[in-house]
């Protein structure tokens, strides 16, 4: 057997590997593994980019979703490989890479969760053609399956470099769906533009009649970062930190601004995967931030002696980015987000510890102002001890210095419970005379909820409100949060179908959101569904849930029906209440699910926050969207 035939079965063999075991390359193959292949392929453009050959990219989405990638780059070789007596580019694309070194010299630097490369994209998709222009020419190969059907053509002369890659996944591999959401892959885009400062990233949606596009480019990458994400909010120093340094082969970059919330937004990175579990280069971010905030504090006489601040009233309001280019990456935890490489914590530390003494000590103004903060912080959290130990007990009433409205269930089993939140005292007593109180609680909540997104944790757990609510939950809060100590695996907000029900629906979402988070994740935070409309004609009564499913039925009706327009809940009587919203058998209950918590913390800090400009925008922009709304 040649040389040739031997690599030839191997290649064969290794495609074959890829598509009988696809979710073993891309994690699975539903809608994130689909979104993979586009990863891999544009994780290849990047890295051409952060060598500095490539500065454009492009990201198109053609009807059929069909994906093109193309850049500015080399142009992948299309020299002859002297053992194989093949083109590189169809060695690259037909033999299957193990991540990470590529060779000796050079490392691939974006993603590596996966990092299979493009010939795992090129065996799952039903057509791959790749396109290259490069000493003054232009090439091109087409594969099916992984196979290649033409040999790496000369087509033309080229006055440009660079790869241009178009694929269409496979949809006998991909049975669950082929489609591509372009919110998905704009918001990555825009995270991979922040993320690789200088780099212009496009991205194209070609698929409908309109089209549509943005195009990402920050000069000051993940300062621009942190200036976005704090740009619903007030800033507390004015000029955003930023280290950058290199140290034995690993690039780190650091940005970190306070704003006047009272959440910790640290969002780590390596090598361009956002590290969701944290790992070493968090953790030794953590370390100098206590560290050189608490001597700085002491050496300026701000603390009183020996107070210190703890590693938390360091955090408050920080929204920082941390990420790191490392050769060789190791990725641990449970989804594989966790940064293990032990030596990045002490090297992480050392670089944020003299880049951050730097900033204090070269701007006194700022340094004072995140202290001061600081300081706030600690005391708060003093407070919020107090308040939160009357939180923890156990008896019902009274612990909490007034009675709690709740009216319990008898069963005591959390995965059959359920609590719905109702507002409003009327509403919660047609709630408590509907209900099966086996197993549903019912907590009514007087007037407004505190608007946690304001207020610091001593303050909200101060609000009566909200401590009969974490009382009744009984899982605590924050840090302390415990979902095995959850009283109901349902907790159903049910509110009136207006403006003011909707405003406490949201605040009630803040509050989970930014305390119980855990509570989402898990799938407990329900939103109760009541009926917009009653239609009666004689016997035949119908509750009806939108305009729309009242328009239908009103079409196919005869005659005159009565209609009744619910606008509370109060409305209802306790019988009509348990039958549309609370009776398992009948009602609708929507599931508060978090698509991406980065996104969730820029909406609710707009929506909640202090700052008004960018409010008023989005309620602008999405005005189209409301329904319901009160004339
Ligand atoms: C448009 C879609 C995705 C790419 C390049 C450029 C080179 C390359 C890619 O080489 C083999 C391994 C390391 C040298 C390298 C060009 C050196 C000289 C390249 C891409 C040989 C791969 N000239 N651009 N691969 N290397 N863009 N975009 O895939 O040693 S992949």
């Amino acid at each position: 057997m040649s040389n040739y035939d031997a690599s030839n079965i191997q290649i064969l063999e290794g495609l074959e590997a890829v598509r009988k075991r696809p979710g073993m390359y891309i994690g699975s193959t539903g809608a994130r593994g689909l979104h993979h292949l586009v990863w891999e392929i544009v994780d290849n453009a990047i890295d051409e980019a952060l060598g500095g050959y490539a500065t454009n990219i492009k990201l198109e989405i053609l009807a059929g979703d069909i994906i093109r990638v193309t850049d500015d780059g080399r142009g992948i070789p299309v020299d002859l490989h002297p053992k194989t007596n093949r083109p590189a580019v169809e060695t690259i694309l037909t033999t299957l890479h193990s991540g990470g070194k590529f060779d000796g010299q050079s490392y691939k630097v974006s993603g590596g969760l996966h990092g299979v490369g493009a010939s795992v994209v090129n065996a799952l998709s039903e057509w791959y053609l790749v396109e290259i222009h490069r000493n003054n020419k232009s090439y091109q190969q087409r594969y099916e399956r992984g196979f290649p059907k033409t040999d790496v053509d000369e087509i033309g002369t080229s006055s440009h470099t660079g790869t241009v890659v178009t694929f269409k996944a496979d949809p006998n591999v991909f049975t669950e769906t082929t489609h591509y959401d372009y919110e998905t892959l704009r918001n990555r885009i825009q995270e991979l533009a922040f993320l690789n400062r200088g780099i212009r990233i496009s991205i194209i949606d070609l698929r409908k009649e309109e089209i549509v596009e943005n195009t990402y480019h920050y000069e000051g990458g993940i300062v621009e970062y942190v200036k976005f994400l704090n740009s619903n909010k007030g800033h507390i120093n004015q000029e955003t930190v930023f280290i950058d340094k290199e140290v034995d082969g690993i690039s780190l970059e650091i940005a970190m601004q306070y704003n006047d919330s009272y959440a910790s937004n640290i969002y780590s990175f390596a090598n361009n995967i956002h590290t969701h579990e944290g790992g070493m280069h968090e953790d030794g971010f953590k370390l100098a931030l206590t560290r050189v905030i608490n001597k700085y504090a002491n050496e300026n006489g701000m603390l009183k002696k020996d107070d210190s601040l703890m590693g938390e009233d360091t955090r408050e309001g920080l929204t920082a980015i941390i990420s790191i280019k490392h050769p060789n990456p190791q990725f641990e935890g449970q989804t594989k987000t966790k940064l293990g490489n032990p030596e990045v914590r002490q090297i992480t530390s050392q670089v944020t510890g003299e880049g951050l003494e730097r900033y204090l000590m070269e701007k006194p103004n700022e340094a004072k102002s995140i202290i001061d903060k600081c300081i706030l912080a600690s005391r708060a959290r003093l407070a919020a001890k107090k308040a939160r130990e009357a939180t923890r007990r156990k008896s019902p009433l009274d612990a909490l210095g007034f009675a709690s409205k709740l009216a319990d269930c008898r069963s005591k089993d959390p995965s059959i419970s359920e609590i719905y939140i109702v507002e409003g005292d009327s509403a919660g007593g047609s709630a408590k005379q509907g209900r099966e109180s086996e197993y549903q609680a019912i907590l009514p909540l007087r007037g407004k909820v505190l608007n946690v997104e304001k207020a610091r944790l001593d303050k909200i757990l101060s609000n009566k409100e909200i401590l009969s609510l974490i009382q009744a939950l009984g899982t605590g809060i924050g840090d302390e949060f415990d979902a095995s100590k959850a009283r109901y695996h349902k907790v159903v907000i049910m509110t009136d179908a207006d403006v003011d029900g909707a405003h406490i629906r949201t605040l009630l979402l803040t509050f989970f959101f930014r305390y119980m988070k855990p509570l989402i994740d898990l799938g407990y935070v329900y939103i109760a569904q009541p009926p917009l409309y009653k239609v009666q004609q004689g016997r035949n009564v119908q509750y009806l849930y939108s305009e729309e499913a009242l328009n239908k039925v009103l079409a196919e009706m005869n005659g005159r029906p009565s209609i009744q327009r619910y606008k509370g809940l109060g409305e209802m009587n306790p019988e009509q209440l348990w039958e549309t919203t609370m009776d398992p058998e009948e009602r609708t209950l929507l599931q508060v699910s978090l698509k991406d918590a980065m996104d969730a913390d820029l909406i609710f800090s707009m929506l909640m926050g202090e700052e008004v400009e960018p409010r008023k925008a989005f309620i602008q922009d999405n005005a189209i969207y409301a329904s319901n709304i009160d004339v």
